[in-house]
């Protein structure tokens, strides 16, 4: 049996929770031709059971997955997290820098002012759905 959970825009400012999964503040950023984007949000587990999410859809990227940011020597490198799994009751906030969900070949550039869907595939089997809202290049937090 598969779950669907939508969140829909007007949802943004007032999360809903899906399966235990409340997610708030979902942005990204304007991008150019050939380039990667970046999801950022802030993912809260409500529920008293931990909660994996194994797969990323986007409808802007052929691919999506949660990348960490860290500092290497003064390096800053991206490893892919493979297993993202989100305990009981803690919440992971994405954010430049640090955790984010990596935009991978993308058909055409994200561009500023507009909305697309990301889906997260959960290890209940549910699918969850929101939508994530496109800031400038240089936007540092959600757009207003
Ligand atoms: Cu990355």
């Amino acid at each position: 049996m598969k779950f669907l959970c939508v969140f829909f825009l007007s949802l943004v400012t007032l999360p809903g929770v899906c399966e235990g999964l409340q997610i708030s503040e979902a942005w990204s950023r304007a991008t150019v031709e050939g380039r990667m984007g970046a999801v950022y949000a802030t993912i809260e587990n409500t529920s008293d059971h931990p909660i994996r999410i194994e797969g990323i859809k986007t409808s802007v990227a052929m691919m999506a997955q949660v990348h960490e940011s860290y500092l290497d020597n003064g390096m800053m490198r991206m490893r892919h997290i493979e297993q993202f799994t989100i305990p009981a009751g803690e919440v992971r906030k994405l954010a430049p820098g640090g955790l984010h969900i990596m935009l991978m070949r993308l058909p055409k550039p994200l561009a500023e002012g507009a909305t697309f869907e990301t889906k997260f595939e959960l290890d209940s089997g549910a699918d969850l759905e929101f939508p994530v809202v496109v800031g400038s290049m240089g936007q540092m937090s959600k757009p207003e």
